[in-house]
């Protein structure tokens, strides 16, 4: 009996050692859609992207669902409200970026109908390290809240 949980002690000993050297991986949450009351004019939308123990760098993102997107962020220089394009971002390691009302945000024209009437999209984030992340986005109704990334658009 004794000699039997021994043995199996052993053997489970090599895969808790493996489980703490594998890093946590990027993942990314808290996905929501803030429709533009405009249908002509973009959409935006917002997530949090979280980092494992290495930094990491996001170099895009994609969508079936909508026809054009883009990485912005927004900036204010003498006093006007803008914003500019962006291609990398990094995140610091064990460390979150958010993207949010008012900063970096992902810009959408053209959603698909059939995701405006499912109420959420699906999006994929690419990373430097080859990971693809999938993540939803819930989307909110126009009107919820006034104040919009893409007026000045
Ligand atoms: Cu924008």
């Amino acid at each position: 009996m004794r000699a039997g949980f021994l043995a199996m002690a052993a053997m489970a000993m090599p895969l808790a050692l493996a489980g703490c050297e594998a890093p946590p991986a990027v993942y990314v949450d808290g996905g929501y859609v803030r429709l533009n009351p405009n249908p002509q004019a973009p959409s935006a939308a917002y997530f949090k992207i979280h980092a494992g123990n290495e930094p990491i760098v996001l170099r895009g993102v994609m969508t079936e669902q909508a026809v054009r997107l883009e990485i912005h962020e927004s900036v204010t220089q003498d006093g006007m409200a803008s914003m500019r394009r962006i291609e990398n971002m990094e995140i610091p390691a064990r460390s979150t970026v958010s993207l949010a009302p008012g900063g970096k945000h992902i810009m959408l024209w053209s959603i698909n109908p059939t995701a405006l009437e499912a109420g959420k999209m699906s999006f994929t984030f690419i990373f430097s390290n080859g990971d693809r992340v999938i993540a939803d986005a819930v989307i909110q109704k126009a009107g919820d809240d006034a104040e919009s990334d893409h007026s000045s658009h």
